[in-house]
């Protein structure tokens, strides 16, 4: 249970997993379904054999929960985690006119003298998003992203459904109901998403006054990605039940393909040999109540006391 279940799944995959190709071509350790449950109760589940920068999970839970699709408020709170899925339609774009950025993902990682010409563009690319609104209406948005599934899902007859405020309304008017579920996974629009939803489906589950919440994500990059989502899945049980006036019941975190990316197994060794720590604590700001009022400064993470950091490629 816990951080450990994460270790023991990293342990897992690197004693079992079948090595398998992948779409970045950076080659993978995988293994196919896996659950971990975390018990909210125990604290707030932000690894400690790692720090995990809770800052920038929260910047994107509640850019999702907004129904924002414009990498605009992210860069606003110095997140960059969306950048690059922005940056590819702007130098595909006719608008762009600088050096040649195709592969942009894998040459800046090989090619130390295309790297600073990279840096050079998104340095660009990310004033112009900040201070250009035409710019950002154009190159900003992401399209049919989190933020849109959640808020604003689109039907056939042009209506839309704003899934998160309905699962809220049904988890506080009807908390035994078994169909609390927010899709992100809509069959029409993934053939035009260049990064299809990882976290495919969430479901809450109300008993004993406790709110619990679990996850199928669909594929999962065990060292950089599962860390991060872990956390931003406990942020949005913590936010949902304190607006629904209930404790926060478990996160259970179910898994398609698992993976650990071979240029990341170093890694996590390192992190294996680390000593798990006691969990932080999240405290929420009680004047508000509603999720969609929520801002950054609203919670904040204590009692934090990480290793430190472990760096790694991000394959794209
Ligand atoms: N990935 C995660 N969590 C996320 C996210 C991406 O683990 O929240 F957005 C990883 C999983 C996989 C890659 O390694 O990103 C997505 O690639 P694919 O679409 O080919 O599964």
């Amino acid at each position: 249970k816990g951080e450990q279940a994460y270790l023991n799944l990293c342990k897992h995959i690197l004693e079992n997993g079948e090595k398998k190709e992948d779409r970045t071509k950076t080659g993978t350790y995988s293994v196919f379904g896996h659950q971990m449950r975390f018990d909210l109760k125990e604290g707030f589940p932000l690894l400690t054999t790692k720090k995990v920068p809770f800052r920038l999970v929260a910047s994107e839970l509640l850019w999702f929960i907004k129904g924002d699709t414009n990498i605009r408020y992210l860069l606003q709170n110095n997140n960059n985690i969306w950048n690059e899925w922005a940056f590819v339609k702007w130098v595909n774009s006719t608008e762009y006119s600088g050096p040649d950025m195709s592969d942009f993902g894998i040459r800046s990682q090989k090619d130390p003298v295309f790297n600073e010409q990279y840096q050079e563009q998104m340095a660009i690319f990310k004033e112009k998003i900040l201070n250009d609104d035409d710019f950002a209406r154009n190159f900003g948005d992401l399209g049919s992203v989190y933020g849109k599934q959640w808020r604003e899902w689109k039907t056939s007859r042009n209506e839309t459904i704003d899934q998160l405020k309905e699962v809220i309304d049904a988890i506080r008017n009807n908390p035994d109901s078994r169909r609390h579920i927010v899709s992100a996974w809509n069959p029409e629009d993934v053939p035009n998403m260049a990064l299809p939803p990882c976290h495919t489906l969430f479901q809450f589950y109300v008993a004993d006054g406790k709110l619990s919440c679990q996850l199928y994500q669909r594929s999962a990059d065990v060292f950089l990605g599962v860390p991060f989502n872990i956390a931003s899945y406990a942020l949005l049980t913590y936010l949902i039940a304190h607006e629904c006036n209930l404790e926060v019941g478990e996160f259970v975190h179910t898994l398609g393909d698992t993976h650990i990316y071979a240029n990341h197994v170093e890694q996590v060794n390192t992190q294996l040999n680390r000593e798990v720590r006691s969990l932080p604590q999240l405290e929420i700001n009680q004047d508000k109540t509603s999720i969609f009022d929520f801002e950054l400064n609203d919670f904040e993470i204590i009692d934090y006391h990480p290793h430190p950091t472990i760096k790694a490629p991000i394959a794209v």
